[in-house]
């Protein structure tokens, strides 16, 4: 079994299968800075990893390919949750993927658009537009500006409104698209599945849609659509805040919004949703004029029911010799070698004492005083 270079721990965990995931399914996994039982989407490193999650690896069954994914959310020592991209077929089989961690050089490569069904997922981290994925679609004096890490929407007059639009339509089926939203100065801001592609002064003024708004003149969160040229509006209640994950997903026939977790309106789609744009706009009119945001745009692969999380193996180490085990009092290290072949290949020197190894697994146990252990 093959080892990814440079890493010093890893994981095994099984993902069970689900009717029609396929491949690049995006699964979700929770990693822990500290110690505790792995379960479900939760794993535990131990404190082998970096604090900032950096050095987080995945790779598919061969152990060395690794998988895109994307880090959406972290403190520093403590958890960071991440959507992993598994290539392998997911719709009949489990899917072995491996964790890795243990590496202090390593630096993330988070990749939020590779991750992203179609690649096409954004975190405005690169101050640019991406011309791959996005065309801007505007009116008035409302401008759109990647800066510190988000796609800004500001506008200083009454009616302007900007927004970014995918270049390319899709087939919006088992799928989740979500946006991370801010507005607490504009009046509107949303995320849409729409059949037009430039819009006209208003992102509902033409063309067939559906969407989620945030209202800032009503501090109401908006469900909407238009069909054959007929708007509705679905669903309004009071938002739960400001700055919140607009959802929508399209699974079997049905379509699904979400404003944060909470699911505010579902249908039997009305509208053709083989051939749509992403579209994510903000818009001002009246006396509502300021500086707000967009950050995160994700899609992911949903079929209901998803994939489900199956076992974690043990932790395993290599030691990339001569290495120096720091053991404090009452600490415990075990580790599995992976890639000797055989046994007796390497000898630890214990203070003055040698321990030869006789089998592929050991442990080290320091009971009453801190040591320092050279292997090599
Ligand atoms: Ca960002």
């Amino acid at each position: 079994m093959a080892w990814l270079t440079g890493w010093k721990y890893r994981k095994r965990h099984v993902i069970n299968p689900a009717s029609g995931a396929g491949t690049n399914y995006q699964v979700k996994i929770k990693a822990y800075y500290g110690s505790g039982t792995d379960n479900g989407e939760n794993v535990y490193l131990n404190e082998h990893c970096r604090s900032d999650f950096g050095d987080i690896r995945f790779t598919s069954s061969d152990g060395k390919t690794e998988l895109y994914y994307w880090m959406a959310e972290k403190v520093d020592s403590d958890y960071a949750i991440f959507w992993v991209k598994v290539s392998e077929d997911l719709s009949v089989d489990p899917v072995t993927i491996y964790i890795y961690y243990g590496n202090p050089l390593a630096t993330t490569t988070s990749n939020i658009k590779y991750t992203s069904l179609y690649n096409h997922g954004d975190d405005f981290e690169d101050g640019i537009r991406d011309e791959e994925l996005w065309d801007i679609t505007r009116s008035g004096t409302g401008t759109l500006k990647e800066e510190n890490g988000v796609l800004k929407f500001t506008s200083s007059s009454m009616s302007a409104y900007a927004g970014y639009i995918s270049c390319n339509r899709y087939s919006f089926q088992n799928l989740e698209v979500m946006i991370k939203v801010r507005n607490a100065e504009v009046r509107s801001a949303g995320l849409y599945v729409h059949k037009n592609h430039y819009l006209d002064w208003h992102p509902e003024a033409k063309g067939d849609f559906y969407g989620i708004v945030l209202n800032n003149s009503e501090k109401t969160c908006y469900v909407k659509r238009r069909v054959s040229g007929e708007i509705s509006t679905l669903y309004s209640g009071s938002w739960i805040s400001n700055t919140n994950i607009l959802k929508i997903r399209i699974e079997n026939s049905q379509i699904r919004f979400f404003e944060g977790n909470i699911e505010r309106y579902n249908e039997s789609y009305a509208l053709d949703t083989r051939n749509l744009y992403f579209v994510y706009v903000a818009w001002t009119s009246y006396d509502y004029r300021g500086t707000d945001w967009f950050d995160n745009f994700f899609i992911r692969k949903f079929v209901d029911p998803e994939p489900t999380h199956g076992t974690w193996g043990e932790e395993e180490g290599i030691l990339t010799l001569p290495e120096i085990l720091h053991l404090s009092v009452n600490s415990e290290i075990t580790r599995i070698f992976k890639d000797f072949a055989g046994t007796s290949v390497a000898k630890i020197l214990l203070g003055t004492h040698f321990v030869r190894l006789l089998r592929r697994k050991f442990t080290l146990r320091i009971k009453d005083q801190e040591k320092e252990v050279r292997v090599k």
